[in-house]
């Protein structure tokens, strides 16, 4: 790629989040989102801090005017309440029959994968010595702490060091074939769900979206934590879907080792991290790998069994740096056979598996937030080849088609296409690629 084309690619994500900014905030894409969603912010911000850091800090400040009392950062701000073109809108989440949730923003009901204190760190190490950053990193650790806290208190009834969700929305990968079987388990009966009508396929294309079934059981199950006052203790004891997921509790764990860093640099104590983590690292180790797969894999809580497939949050446990080496190859070989086997890097879903679907959603196509995460991984272990074709492929996929949700895998479709699928000019596409251009410390 040419210094020009690295420019050319640079300005248009910029233009992408100023774009996307709505004044404190930036929604991941115009129309489809018009929201702040929670992970989404959280790689916009180290994207933001490369080129306007007022703006980055904003954007996680304003995130956590969403956090509860309980310490639960939601995963969708309503900021507009009269933007109602999203379903399931702020009424619909109805989040006040828990008297913790703020009253402004009104908020969803769940949360999303914790990315906050590895994004912190990030925008800290662009930008060590400045006093202004020093603050913001003292003003929001305490605030990322408490969010770790609620999953601890709220997510983990066994004290395993593992953390559940209850609703696909929460992994951030919804329709991902990981959840068919729980999610097949849960018995709809029209009558008793309210009505409701769906706003995403009329934007995006059905076929690159998930099914009514899937949009029937997320309200099922969003009704489900409505009764229960949202992480009231029914969600643990009666919750069809109950998961720990193998990325969400990698995530935690990046994360808690980012604030176990900042911490000990900003004299915080941080035994309560120390101890959060070496619970998780252990049993994340013990209980998510997958021998016979050679790859992490996500639990099922109800129905006590590994979900034994072949997915995107199993390999960006590199990313949590807990893996050992020896698992990491075996991550790393897999990745090495996708790209003999004319893939780009990296489909959401094992191609080898009859469920693998290369334009829906989260069952195939490449995100390029997700190959963010692994690039990191691939760095720290030393597998440079690797982080090299998944930094190669998705500047590729974004240099021909532009910043979009997600891409089509396969080599010799994706030659016939002329766009990607889902939303385009897509603020975490842009993050992500800004940062994976700019130089990594200052
Ligand atoms: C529901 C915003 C979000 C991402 C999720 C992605 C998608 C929402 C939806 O968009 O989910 O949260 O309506 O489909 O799956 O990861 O945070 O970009």
């Amino acid at each position: 790629m040419t210094d020009q084309q690295k420019q050319t690619l640079l300005d248009q994500a910029k233009n992408i989040l100023r774009k996307n900014n709505r004044g404190g905030f930036t929604v991941p894409t115009d129309r489809l989102y018009p929201f702040q969603w929670n992970w989404d912010s959280g790689f916009v911000s180290f994207g933001l801090a490369h080129f306007d850091l007022p703006a980055a800090m904003s954007e996680l400040r304003t995130l956590f005017t969403g956090q509860w009392e309980n310490g639960m950062v939601p995963h969708i701000l309503f900021h507009s309440e009269k933007e109602t073109t999203y379903f399931p809108n702020y009424q619909i989440w109805n989040a006040a029959v828990n008297a913790g949730a703020p009253q402004k923003p009104v908020t969803s009901g769940i949360t999303q994968p914790p990315v906050h204190g590895f994004a912190l760190e990030r925008i800290y190490n662009l930008y060590r010595e400045n006093k202004e950053v020093e603050n913001f990193v003292r003003e929001m650790f305490p605030k990322i702490v408490r969010f770790h806290r609620f999953f601890y208190e709220y997510r983990d009834p066994r004290k395993e060091g593992l953390v559940f969700i209850y609703h696909p929305w929460e992994s951030g990968r919804d329709n991902s074939p990981l959840w068919d079987e729980a999610m097949a388990n849960i018995k709809i009966n029209k009558n008793e769900l309210p009505p409701y009508e769906r706003q995403d396929n009329k934007i995006a294309d059905p076929s690159e979206r998930p099914t009514d079934a899937d949009y029937d059981r997320y309200v099922y199950l969003l009704e489900l934590g409505k009764k229960n006052k949202y992480d009231g203790p029914g969600i643990a004891a009666n919750s069809p879907f109950l998961i720990q997921d193998t990325l969400f509790n990698a995530i935690l764990i990046k994360s808690n080792n980012a604030l176990i860093n900042l911490g000990i640099q900003f004299d915080f104590d941080v035994s309560e991290l120390e101890d959060w983590q070496a619970m998780s690292v252990g049993r994340f180790n013990e209980k998510l790998w997958n021998e016979e797969l050679g790859i992490y894999v996500s639990y099922d809580l109800r129905a006590e069994k590994q979900i034994a497939l072949n997915e995107i949050g199993g390999i960006a446990a590199l990313f949590a740096e807990c893996v050992p080496f020896e698992q990491a190859e075996k991550i790393n070989n897999y990745l090495t056979n996708l790209i003999k086997k004319d893939f780009f890097l990296c489909p959401t879903f094992d191609p080898a598996d009859p469920k693998f679907d290369s334009k829906r959603y989260w069952r195939g196509p490449i995100w390029p937030h997700m190959n963010w995460l692994i690039y990191q991984g691939c760095i720290k272990y030393g597998f440079d080849q690797t982080a090299a074709q998944l930094k190669k492929d998705i500047l590729g996929l974004v240099t021909q088609f532009g910043f979009y949700e997600y891409y089509e895998p396969q080599k010799k479709i994706s030659q016939q296409l002329k766009k990607g699928y889902g939303g385009n000019d897509f603020s975490w596409a842009a993050s992500s690629i800004i940062d994976l251009l700019m130089k990594n410390e200052k």
